[in-house]
């Protein structure tokens, strides 16, 4: 099994309060209208690559909630509740702790200090990636990879580049060796071993992309890098992610996402 099959999914539905939902420019607002389709047509492209998507009801009291990959990480062997560093927005996983619960035996949880936010949390077949960043404080990382021990499932601590929300905001895995990643992650060495493909010019927030079963989600504003990934092979479909990136936000932070045997 690759760590990009995927049969299940848990979404949110966007509330109405998205449009106050955190963003580094204050001055982009988002349209209501227009994150509800891309997040409808986000849901249909799941289900087309055969997931079974569960859609959780919105939550007004937590304008970010549609951005349902932050608080919490799951893989085939159990659930994490993490703790978003964000305090806006800490509430959310206590609003997800009955679903995981129904779906997966093992549910453990982050507690204290320790804040991870989902998306600085990247799977790859060598290793879990958990990115240090404003959200996530290196307690939080060192609890998550103690959680992923119990599963048998190595974590890897690195820093997310300054500057940018999440490690996931700036890296994607495309295949079982080769990661997108925006020219500044791509000079790090934390992806020595894999083939790196960066980001064009001007197409950096592209680097958030989702690989899901024989598919790659890209956003449509990323012709460029579209091209690059069809050029290596890879199956492209784009998605518009126009209104959800003034929220900072891309294509794996709206679902969560694994493989069950049945
Ligand atoms: C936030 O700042 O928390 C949201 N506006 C965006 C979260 C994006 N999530 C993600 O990349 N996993």
């Amino acid at each position: 099994m690759r760590v990009f099959d995927f049969n299940r999914a848990i979404v949110r539905e966007p509330g109405a309060s998205v449009v106050s939902g955190l963003r580094a420019d204050a001055t982009a607002t988002p349209d209501f209208t227009g994150v509800k389709a891309e997040h409808a047509a986000y849901v249909a492209a799941l289900r087309v690559a055969g997931l079974a998507v569960e859609m959780l009801p919105p939550l007004e009291a937590f304008p970010d909630s549609v951005f349902v990959e932050d608080p919490a990480f799951v893989v085939p062997e159990g659930a994490i509740l993490l703790r978003p560093g964000a305090p806006s927005r800490r509430g959310e996983t206590e609003e997800l702790r009955g679903t995981l619960e129904r779906h997966f035996g093992q549910v453990h949880a982050l507690g204290g200090d320790e804040y991870v936010d989902g998306g600085d949390v990247l799977i790859t077949p060598k290793a879990i990636f958990i990115g240090l960043s404003a959200r996530t404080n290196r307690a939080g990382a060192e609890a998550l990879a103690r959680a992923l021990a119990t599963f048998d499932r190595e974590a890897r601590i690195v820093e997310a580049p300054k500057g940018v929300l999440h490690l996931k905001t700036v890296a994607s895995l495309m295949d079982e060796n080769k990661i997108l990643a925006t020219p500044a992650m791509a000079a790090s060495d934390d992806f020595n071993g894999f083939e790196v493909i960066t980001t064009p010019n001007g197409e950096e927030a592209a680097a958030n992309a989702l690989r899901v079963n024989d598919i790659v989600l890209v956003g449509v504003q990323y012709p460029r890098t579209a091209e690059l990934l069809s050029k290596v092979g890879l199956s492209v479909q784009t998605l518009s992610v126009r209104e959800v990136a003034k929220l900072d936000a891309g294509l794996s932070c709206m679902s969560l996402r694994w493989r069950t045997a049945f």
